[in-house]
């Protein structure tokens, strides 16, 4: 680091009021697009993000692991609240940890389709065929599974993190988009309640489940239903 560098880090940086340095500010790293070109780009994302569904019949067949840390790298650039980055991404491709996921998750979901579920909720679920039974689980190659970090830690003393459920939701959203850009099929599982996923994944305390994705190509004949996505209209509201 130049001496300009040190000094701005160590000596001279105002302090924020909690006393910590604040960071040196650099330039932004910009590009300025021509229109044609912004255009362009942003018409080819919108094509291949129309394509993304979630996939609940994934095939065994591998795929390089380079595809899924690639994702995970991009995942963990998201905006986060006071840039505390409150995710972890468990990724498992170990068989029997995947077995016993998949037991776990599934006798939770039978609970629930039978027992915890209301006639609401369930009559909401019931278009899109969906039951107890999580197959995917298994099939899949790998399974990224998303822990939000509530709070870290500063020798002994928690730290408070803010807005996990937005960061992580986000770093989440990104997740998903770098795995269907890469050829992948994906799928937002949320087996509940999902505690089971912080004993067998040996996670700590501070560290909550909060989505169980399986990754892979979708299996010969995969079908999903054939749902409609609200148009432009509903969704959008010009003032
Ligand atoms: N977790 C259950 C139920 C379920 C709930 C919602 I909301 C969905 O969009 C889909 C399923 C399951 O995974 O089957």
């Amino acid at each position: 680091m130049s001496f300009t560098g040190f000094a701005l880090l160590f000596e001279i940086a105002p302090m924020c009021e909690n006393r910590s340095i604040m960071y040196q500010h650099v330039p932004l790293d910009f590009r300025r697009m021509p229109p044609d070109e912004q255009l362009q780009a942003s018409r080819e994302f919108l094509d291949r993000m129309a394509a993304r569904r979630s996939v609940r019949m994934i095939s065994p067949e591998p795929f390089p692991f380079e595809l899924i840390e690639n994702a995970i790298r991009c995942a963990s650039l998201a905006p986060s609240g006071a840039n505390q980055q409150p995710w972890k991404f468990v990724v498992v491709q170990d068989r029997e940890m995947k077995r016993q996921i998949r037991q776990a998750a599934e006798a939770e979901e039978r609970e629930s389709y039978e027992h915890r579920m209301p006639a609401d909720w369930l009559e909401a679920l019931a278009p899109l065929g969906t039951d107890w039974h999580k197959e995917f689980i298994e099939q899949a190659p790998y399974l990224i599974v998303v822990f939000r970090i509530d709070y870290g830690f500063t020798g002994e003393a928690k730290t408070k993190h803010y807005y996990v459920q937005e960061s992580v939701g986000i770093a989440t959203g990104f997740l998903l988009a770098a795995l269907h850009l890469s050829g992948l099929a994906t799928l937002t599982h949320t087996p509940s309640p999902m505690g089971f996923l912080s004993s067998i994944l040996g996670r700590p305390k501070n560290e909550r489940p909060f989505v169980l994705i399986p990754v892979g190509y979708p299996a010969a004949g995969a079908t999903v239903p054939a749902i409609e996505k609200k148009s432009i209209v509903e969704v959008m509201e010009i003032k």
